[in-house]
């Protein structure tokens, strides 16, 4: 993402749908909290960190510049993986509610098959301690699918992996309609995949 230095604003992604578009998988009131709250705040904070970053700079104050870092790589990140989350989800009707033949294709070719992707994706994703969110990535180098687990809102980026698509488990993102169950909200967002816009990842990344 690029900052322009005169108007330092990262804002809200546009929705592609209705808060309520993606139930009964995620709930209107979890959707309107995630985006209105979660994901402005992440947006908010990063805008008032760079901010204060760029001054410190243009004062050549290197030791609050470095404080500030943490700061911009949480909320930078939270920016980034929440504006990937709403674009690789769509309404269940929309839905493929499995791979595009082309990702299925490379699920088979890196993971053996479809299910044995899903099944580990599943269950390292859900035992996430605290909160992160999976990732299923492109690597350039290798050129191969990836699967990472990543804490808080650290962005793939950091793992030198292209993001497909990501899940998030911190809490805020299911507690209200799963509470502890986890998995069973890990399981049901298969159903809500966007696997055209994560195919579109794909050919963009290779
Ligand atoms: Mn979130």
């Amino acid at each position: 993402m690029l900052l322009n230095e005169h108007s330092a604003h990262y804002k809200l992604p546009d929705l592609r749908y209705d808060f309520s578009a993606l139930e009964p998988v995620i709930n209107a009131e979890i959707m309107r909290l995630h985006y209105e709250k979660h994901h402005q705040a992440y947006v908010n904070n990063l805008n008032a960190a760079l901010e204060k970053y760029h001054s410190a700079e243009s004062k050549k104050d290197m030791a609050t510049a470095l404080s500030l870092q943490e700061s911009i790589r949480f909320n930078g990140g939270g920016h980034i993986n929440h504006t990937i989350f709403w674009s690789i989800l769509c309404p269940e009707k929309e839905a493929l509610g499995q791979p595009s033949p082309k990702m299925r294709e490379h699920l088979i070719k890196d993971f053996g098959s479809v299910a044995a992707f899903q099944e580990i994706f599943q269950k390292k994703t859900t035992a996430i301690q605290g909160s992160g969110w999976g990732w299923l990535g492109y690597n350039k180098n290798l050129k191969r699918l990836e699967i990472a687990w990543l804490s808080n809102q650290d962005p793939l980026s950091t793992k030198n992996l292209v993001p497909l698509f990501g899940i998030d488990v911190w809490e805020h993102a299911y507690y209200l309609q799963y509470k502890n169950k986890r998995n069973d909200y890990v399981q049901a967002i298969w159903r809500i995949l966007d696997w055209k816009s994560i195919e579109e990842r794909l050919i963009n990344a290779i």
